[in-house]
């Protein structure tokens, strides 16, 4: 193949993940509910989780969202609140004290958010802790559909920068595709250049 033929498949190939998966792919359909554990079996803190529906965060109290998890570190040891609860209060907060952030008792902390109804989700954003122990925030995120079937399923590191997005921007997808164009293309020149010093 040449490398005209293979830019030309390579940006065919590009524009077909661009219609088949540009909308879909940033939008996680029919999200009901929202598993999270820590994928380092570390503590899990959780300062917030905002689900994206037209721009309603679905996943707040205020909007119908509920939560629940394995039992939090303020039920064991007193002190300020670390509910499930307080991952959907509607605040990001990821300072401790200020109690909107869910802390686990142990490493086998959950955190489950239900959606008031099944919802298609433009971003899934977690926030993490930022006042302390940033490095235990790396996330295993599973989504459900209304009928429970697994609709995702990913690990998420927030330990450089938080909050992070479960549901990929179409940007992203871009930017990976012209990755794969660019790489192709550079490789075949160099080997082009190298055969004509030869
Ligand atoms: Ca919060």
């Amino acid at each position: 193949m040449s490398l005209k033929q293979a830019l030309a498949a390579a940006a065919a190939a590009a524009l077909v993940c661009a219609a088949a998966g540009g909308a879909s792919a940033a939008t996680l359909i029919g999200a009901k509910t929202i598993h999270i554990t820590n994928h380092l079996n570390d503590y899990l803190q959780v300062a917030e989780v905002v689900a994206n529906s037209s721009g309603v965060d679905v996943a707040a109290s205020s909007n119908g969202g509920s939560a629940s998890g394995e039992a939090d570190w303020q039920s064991a040891h007193g002190g300020v609140s670390t509910a499930p609860s307080n991952a959907i209060d509607g605040n990001t907060d990821g300072i401790y004290v200020d109690g909107s952030i869910y802390h686990s008792v142990d490493g086998n902390g959950f955190l489950d958010i239900t959606l008031a109804a099944p919802s298609d989700l433009s971003s899934l954003l977690i926030y993490g802790r930022t006042d302390c122990c940033k490095a235990r925030d790396v996330y295993d995120v599973t989504v459900f559909n209304g009928g429970g079937t697994q609709i995702y399923s990913r690990t998420l590191d927030a330990t450089s920068s938080s909050p992070v997005n479960a549901v990929p921007e179409p940007a992203t997808w871009a930017l990976m595709m012209l990755g794969v164009v660019g790489v192709g293309a550079t490789l075949r020149s160099r080997r082009k250049l190298a055969l004509a010093a030869a």
